[in-house]
C-alpha cells in the first residue's frame, strides 16, 4: 500500500509540534506522538508523508462531498483570484460570484429559501442565526423571545455562540459557556435513552422533552430551536422516526422558529440536497458550510427564509454583522463549481438511489460480528456501537478507550474512521463507488477483527 515517500517526516512531525497549535488537540501529547501529515489527495483516497495510500471514510471532516482532486474547483478558484482575488460587499458594493450563488441557492434550496447570508464557516453561520433571530423578534416587538434551546450532544461550532449552541459539556467547562440564553434538552438517542419504547414512540417522547422545555421556560420567551437532522460529530445520531416532523409541529404551536444546521447533511449527505428534505420538515433558517466547496475552500452561511428575511428587509436599518470576507469572490465561485458538479454529474440523485442503499446493505452485515452491538446508517453517514456483550448490549467502560483503540487499527489498515467514544462512524466522499464502499467494509471488518484480539488480550472481554 506504501508508495515511495518524498518528504522527511520526522522532521515535518517535528516542526509542526515546535509551531503549530491544533485544533481540539491535547498539544502535549501531540509533540510526543507527533502527528500523521497528509499531503495529497485524489478521489476517496489521500495520502501521508510516508506514501501511506489512506481511504478517507470520513472526507476530511465531514467536507470532501465530491471527492479530491477536482480540477474544475481549482480552474474556478484560479480564473476567479486572476480575475478580482477580493472585494467586499459592504457600502453597497458587490460581486458577481456572491450574486450567482445566492441565485444558485435559491434555486437548490426548498422554497421557503430565498435569502442567503455568507459567511466563512458553519460556526459563524450559527453565531449569525442568533443574531438574525433575536433581530427579528425585536423587530416583531417580542423583545423577551431570546432564548435558543438546543440539544445535548449537539455539535453547532466553535465560536462562543456556535459552542454555546453545542451541547458537548468538554466544550462548556472551558470559557465559562454557555452564554446566556442557550438551554440544551437531551438529544433523541435511541440505543442509550429509548428504555423499552418502540422506535415511533421514543421519537414522540425525545421530541416531547422541546415541549417541556418551551413550557418550563415560557413560549414568550423562546424565540429558536436548532438541531442537526443527524447528529455528526456527536456520533451520527440518528433521530428515531417521527421525531422531526413531531419537533416542526411543536414549533409551529409555540411560535419558535425552527432551525436546521445542515452544515454536514447540506450538499447531499443524504441522498437530497438538504437533510430538512430527507426528513420532510420546512426549517425558518438553514446553517451550510463544509459541503458548499467541498471544502476546497473555506466558505458558510445561512439559508435565510422568508418569514425572518421578509420581516428584516421590510422593516429597514442595518443588520449589524458581517466579515470581511462574506461574499468573498473566490469561495464563491468555488461554491459555483462544486454545486455544478454534482447537478452534472447527479451526485446527489446517484447517493439517494444507489450509494446510500448500497452502504446500508453492506455496513449493516458489520452487525454480525462478536464486537459490534449496534449498526445504523442514513444516506452516507453510518456508526456501529463496540460492545461487551452483544446480546445484552453491554458497553466499554469509557477508560478503555476501546473506540481509540479501534481507530488506531483502522488507521494502521488504510481507512479513516472515527470513534466517538465507543461509537465508530463513517461519512465517505459522495462519489465513492461500490468497490470502494466494499474495501471500506472489509478494512473496518479487518480492524474490528485486530480490536476483538486486543481486547481479549487485555481481558476485556
Ligand atoms: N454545525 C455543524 C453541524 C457542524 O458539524 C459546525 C456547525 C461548525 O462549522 P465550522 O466550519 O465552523 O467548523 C460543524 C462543524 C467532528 C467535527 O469532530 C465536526 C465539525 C467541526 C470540527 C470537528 O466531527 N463540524
Amino acid at each position: 500500500m506504501s508508495e515511495q515517500s518524498i518528504f522527511d517526516t520526522p522532521n515535518l512531525k517535528q516542526r509542526d509540534s515546535a509551531h503549530y497549535l491544533h485544533p481540539f488537540t491535547d498539544t502535549k501529547d501531540l509533540s510526543t506522538t507527533g502527528a500523521r501529515i497528509i499531503t495529497r489527495g485524489q478521489g476517496v483516497y489521500i495520502w501521508d508523508s510516508d506514501g501511506n495510500k489512506i481511504l478517507d471514510g470520513m472526507s476530511g471532516l465531514w467536507c470532501v462531498n465530491v471527492g479530491y482532486g477536482r480540477q474544475q474547483l481549482v480552474d474556478a478558484a484560479t480564473q476567479q483570484m486572476t480575475e478580482l482575488p477580493y472585494y467586499n460587499s459592504f457600502f453597497n458594493t458587490s460581486v458577481i460570484p456572491a450574486i450567482e450563488l445566492a441565485e444558485v441557492m435559491t434555486a437548490i434550496t426548498p422554497p421557503q429559501f430565498n435569502h442567503f447570508f455568507f459567511t466563512n464557516s458553519g460556526s459563524e453561520g450559527n453565531d449569525t442565526i442568533l443574531r438574525m433571530v433575536r433581530r427579528y423578534w425585536d423587530i416583531k416587538g417580542q423583545h423577551q423571545k431570546k432564548t435558543f434551546i438546543a440539544r445535548k450532544n449537539a455539535y453547532h461550532g466553535s465560536t462562543v455562540a456556535g459552542a454555546s449552541l453545542s451541547g458537548m459539556t468538554y466544550m462548556h467547562e472551558q470559557g465559562d459557556l454557555p452564554i446566556p440564553g442557550i438551554v440544551h434538552i437531551e438529544q433523541p438517542y435511541y440505543f442509550e435513552h429509548s428504555q423499552g419504547l418502540s422506535p415511533e414512540a421514543f421519537g414522540l417522547k425525545a421530541a416531547g422533552w422541546l415541549e417541556e422545555k418551551i413550557l418550563e421556560l415560557g413560549a414568550d420567551k423562546v424565540a429558536a430551536f436548532i438541531g442537526e437532522p443527524v447528529q455528526g460529530a456527536g456520533g451520527v445520531i440518528i433521530p428515531p422516526p417521527g421525531y422531526w416532523q413531531e419537533i416542526e409541529r411543536i414549533c409551529n404551536k409555540y411560535d419558535v422558529l425552527l432551525v436546521s444546521d445542515e452544515v454536514i447533511t447540506g450538499f447531499g449527505r443524504l441522498g437530497k440536497w438538504f437533510g430538512c428534505e430527507y426528513f420532510g420538515i420546512k426549517p425558518d433558517l438553514m446553517t451550510f458550510a463544509k459541503g458548499i466547496t467541498s471544502g476546497y475552500i473555506p466558505l458558510g452561511g445561512v439559508a435565510v427564509g422568508d418569514r425572518v428575511a421578509n420581516m428584516l428587509i421590510e422593516s429597514g436599518g442595518d443588520f449589524n454583522h458581517g466579515f470581511t470576507y462574506s461574499g468573498h469572490p473566490v469561495a464563491c465561485a468555488v461554491a459555483l463549481a462544486n454545486i455544478k458538479l454534482l447537478q452534472d454529474e447527479s451526485i446527489v440523485e446517484r447517493v439517494g438511489d444507489d450509494t446510500a442503499p448500497y452502504l446500508h446493505k453492506s455496513f449493516m452485515e458489520l452487525a454480525d460480528h462478536p464486537l459490534v452491538g449496534l449498526t445504523e446508517t442514513c444516506g452516507l453517514m453510518a456508526g456501529l456501537v463496540l460492545v461487551k456483550d452483544k446480546n445484552k448490549h453491554n458497553l466499554f467502560d469509557a477508560e478503555h478507550g476501546v473506540g481509540m483503540i479501534c481507530r488506531s487499527h483502522c488507521f494502521a489498515n488504510g481507512v479513516i474512521m472515527r470513534a466517538v467514544g465507543d461509537r465508530m462512524i463513517i461519512a465517505p466522499p459522495l462519489v465513492i463507488t461500490h468497490e470502494e464502499i466494499d474495501q471500506l467494509i472489509s478494512l473496518i471488518e479487518l480492524s474490528l477483527d485486530q480490536t476483538l484480539v486486543d481486547l481479549k488480550k487485555l481481558n476485556l472481554i
